[in-house]
């Protein structure tokens, strides 16, 4: 496989993507700034244009709520191509809301910190990109902050999430029956502009039921006027997310190490990984009386804090732990072995190692359909980061050549088949080529500390 060819066309891509301020993640479906895809997209710019990378942050953080949430869609006035747009969110309903540009009223995983460690490992003006970091760190704080506080009431180091797409993983089976319970009280009238975007490929994206349910969350939401206390004492979801969680660990241990190169204390952030890792097994270890993983309904689950009960579905989410390495050395050899499973049950079926997302023999597997099955490079990435953390590089390379071999044959798309590695959803997908040039680069930043 040629990688220098492949490095070109991943640059490329985000090249075809940049949008002078920020970068889309794929065009017509996605044409506004997402979130956490800006975050992998500066992890891959900061190999090659430090700027770029900066703008794609700053320009986020720029639309930092002042309760120090981090939207997780900035809206691009111009683009008319996706709902639910700015209109719809209505956030001046918040006083927290900026006035400057239109933003969702929700957030997003906290990858942002460790992105920007990376633009200053990458960066050659190291002088430049402190002055960056110096810029951005108390609004990442803020935003971490937030997530601990408004999200995190339990003070348990982990954080709650509102909406299925604050978790990033949409439409997985994980949500199914917390979704369920929620009644859609009186019917919106809207058209789906995501089928259009994949050309009527209605099996690739969630089903109408889901995002019926997704739209009305919003309208609920506003109904709340975006106030988080009382979100909390009342919403008919709230989940805490075991990914989104494990992201904001080793988020934090990286905003240790920036608080270290611009010699400010990192005391409170200190105890908020502590916090975690005194409650992520008591959350999200669904019988802490039995070994993790001694079966797989014995890996980590995402906690329904409504229904008081764990999430057990067979999904990427249970596996992505890894990346905390708080999975303590005499159970991790267990937990890789599900890490393999997930890859080779219903055995010769998948067409690479690469993860999917959802267990192939689920009755809730769907081979084509966004986060219900197809193969992901992002939750991919994070596997690959675990595995190399507690030195599986056997395993961990496997993930990586698999994820190669997809890119290569199939291009940098949004998901993959796992049966045909045919790609499916956006072309010249941005956190796909961003992720895929931090593997091909290799330098071990992105190895959880
Ligand atoms: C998908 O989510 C958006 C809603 O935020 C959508 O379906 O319209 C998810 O895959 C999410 O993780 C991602 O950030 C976003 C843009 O790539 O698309």
């Amino acid at each position: 496989m040629n990688l220098d060819r492949v490095l070109e066309d991943a640059k490329k891509v985000l090249e075809g993507n940049w949008r002078g301020n920020f970068t889309i993640p794929a065009a017509t479906l996605y044409p506004h700034q997402w979130s956490w895809d800006a975050a992998f997209i500066a992890i891959g710019n900061s190999y090659f244009n430090t700027e770029r990378a900066i703008r794609e942050l700053e320009f986020l953080f720029d639309a930092q709520w002042q309760n120090g949430m981090v939207p997780h869609i900035v809206f691009n006035e111009k683009e008319k191509t996706y709902f639910p747009a700015a209109d719809f969110y209505d956030i001046t309903r918040s006083p927290y809301a900026p006035k400057h540009i239109g933003t969702s009223g929700m957030t997003q995983p906290a990858i942002h910190a460790i992105a920007c460690y990376y633009i200053y490992e990458n960066a050659k003006d190291k002088i430049k990109a402190k002055d960056f970091l110096s810029r951005i760190y108390p609004k990442l704080k803020h935003f971490h902050k937030f997530l601990l506080t408004d999200r995190d009431p339990e003070k348990s180091g982990l954080v709650t999430i509102f909406h299925p797409w604050e978790s990033g993983l949409d439409d997985s089976p994980v949500w199914d029956e917390a979704l369920a319970k929620i009644r859609i009280q009186h019917t919106l009238k809207f058209e789906r502009l995501d089928v259009i975007a994949v050309g009527g490929a209605k099996n690739t994206i969630p089903s109408d039921d889901m995002y019926n349910k997704f739209i009305y969350m919003i309208e609920l939401m506003k109904q709340y006027d975006y106030d988080q206390q009382k979100m909390y004492e009342s919403f008919p979801f709230k989940i805490k997310g075991l990914v989104f969680s494990s992201i904001l660990h080793i988020a934090n241990k990286y905003m240790v190490r920036i608080a270290d190169i611009l010699g400010e204390d990192a005391q409170e952030i200190k105890e908020w990984i502590s916090r975690t890792e005194a409650n992520f097994y008591k959350y999200f270890h669904p019988d802490i009386s039995q070994k993790l993983g001694s079966t797989e309904e014995l890996l980590f689950c995402n906690y329904d804090l409504i229904s008081r009960d764990w999430i057990r579905k067979r999904t990427i989410s249970s596996l992505v732990p890894i990346y905390t390495g708080l999975v303590p050395k005499d159970q991790i050899d267990v937990f890789e072995k599900w890490i393999a499973h997930a890859r080779s049950c219903g055995e010769g079926k998948c067409h690479t190692p690469a993860l999917p997302s959802t267990d192939l023999d689920e009755p809730y597997f769907k081979h084509l359909t966004y986060w219900r099955g197809p193969i992901w490079v992002n939750v991919n990435w994070l596997i690959w980061l675990g595995l190399l953390k507690y030195g599986y590089n056997d395993a961990a390379e496997r993930i990586r050549q698999g994820i190669f071999e997809l890119v290569a044959n199939h291009g940098f798309r949004e998901y993959y088949d796992p049966f045909t590695g045919r790609g499916l959803g956006g072309k010249s997908f941005s956190w796909t080529a961003a992720l895929v040039i931090d593997m091909i680069k290799d330098r071990g930043i992105g190895i959880p500390p």
